[in-house]
């Protein structure tokens, strides 16, 4: 039984760059051992991503493509109807998908459209998958009402560590997203926070980022990962390259500092490629975004996912006894 109410420890910043400073072998054996301790190796969780608000965002996130302060070119969208999310909710179920995930471009979302996005979660869940939204900082109350409305998650990332938090975003602070943290923790809803690397930071930074998520207490359930996608207009659409077996790392401290959650392999996929996602599976990963897009920029398809899964002798969490997930 996962526990994640108890994490046996509080983590040290010298003991997590301790980690990630051991021989690539010996890390990554010691996340494989922690991973089947608490998992199935072989099983990994799909959830299908969707944007339903797109773009016009009054945050100044350096890496994102939807803050209306950078020039990507990207087109700014109202609210989904609640039909189009159903429908697209509907086709992940389709292709394999255990859970939905409803992200929107605000800072955060407004009393008015909150009925609307009640109903999505309504609805979703209806459909028999779990259901996760993020839709950036919330008000007293707020929360509780998604839980009401069937909520399972909530994705709020800390995206970096404390120290680095001030050269990415200087709209919001580390402590706001603490404290929605702390509101979706109290309604009751899961909590998914993880972060970004990639981003020109250093490696101390990434250890104070893994630090930080591992010494929330209670741990989240579901820690996304992500690779920076340089998307073109944005301040980070230049920055060098992170070395994709340092990535490989950060999954691998991930795993061994946070052993009960799911760590997601999250955007960057595409760009990884196939060698180096199967070196996150072996690291820890053990969920990834499942579906042609992520928000604004591109995701493995399902069919290419297939394939890799069919290779590597995965199958999707919730697919008992097959491959691969979706067949
Ligand atoms: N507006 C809400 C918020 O900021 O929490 C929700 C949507 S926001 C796009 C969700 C997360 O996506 C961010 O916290 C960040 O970790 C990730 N993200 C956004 N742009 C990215 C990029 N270009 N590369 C990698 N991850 C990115
Ligand atoms: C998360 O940690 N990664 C997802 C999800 N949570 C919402 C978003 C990734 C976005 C990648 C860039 C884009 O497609 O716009
Ligand atoms: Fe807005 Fe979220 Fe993008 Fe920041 S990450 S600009 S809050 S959509």
């Amino acid at each position: 039984m996962n526990d994640l109410t108890h994490p046996p420890v509080t983590w040290t910043l010298a003991q997590v760059e301790a980690l990630f400073a051991l021989p690539f072998n010996d890390l990554l054996f010691q996340a494989q051992t922690v991973h089947r301790r608490h998992f199935d190796a072989n099983a990994v969780q799909l959830s299908t991503l969707l944007s339903i608000k797109t773009g016009g965002c009054s945050e100044d996130c350096g890496y994102c493509s939807q803050s209306a302060r950078h020039d990507t070119g990207l087109e700014r969208e109202k609210l989904l109807d609640v039909a189009e999310v159903v429908e697209a909710a509907q086709a992940a179920k389709a292709a394999g998908a255990t859970r939905f995930c409803m992200g929107a471009a605000w800072r955060g979302p407004k009393d008015k459209d909150m009925d609307a996005v009640a109903d999505m979660v309504r609805q979703v869940k209806a459909l028999g998958l779990e259901t996760c939204v993020t839709l950036g900082m919330l008000k007293p109350g707020q929360a509780e009402q998604l839980k009401e409305a069937g909520l399972d998650y909530y994705n709020h990332n800390l995206d970096t560590a404390s120290e680095f938090y001030g050269q990415v975003i200087t709209t919001h602070t580390h402590a706001d997203r603490l404290d929605t943290l702390g509101q979706v923790r109290d309604a009751g809803i899961h909590v998914c926070c993880g972060g970004i690397v990639g981003m020109g930071e250093s490696r101390r930074v990434r250890a104070g980022l893994i630090l930080e998520l591992a010494n929330l207490n209670p741990q989240p359930e579901s820690v996304p990962i992500n690779m920076l996608v340089k998307v073109p207009g944005t301040p980070m659409g230049e920055v060098e390259d992170l070395d994709p077996l340092e990535f490989v790392r950060t999954i691998a401290v991930a795993r061994i500092t946070l052993p009960a959650s799911h760590v997601r392999l999250s955007a960057g996929r595409r760009e990884l490629g196939e060698a180096i996602q199967a070196l996150c599976f072996l690291a820890g990963a053990n969920s990834v975004f499942y579906g042609d897009k992520l928000l604004t920029t591109g995701n493995p398809d399902v069919d290419a996912d297939q394939i890799l899964f069919a290779k590597l002798g995965l199958r999707g969490e919730g697919v008992q006894g097959r491959r691969c997930a979706g067949h």
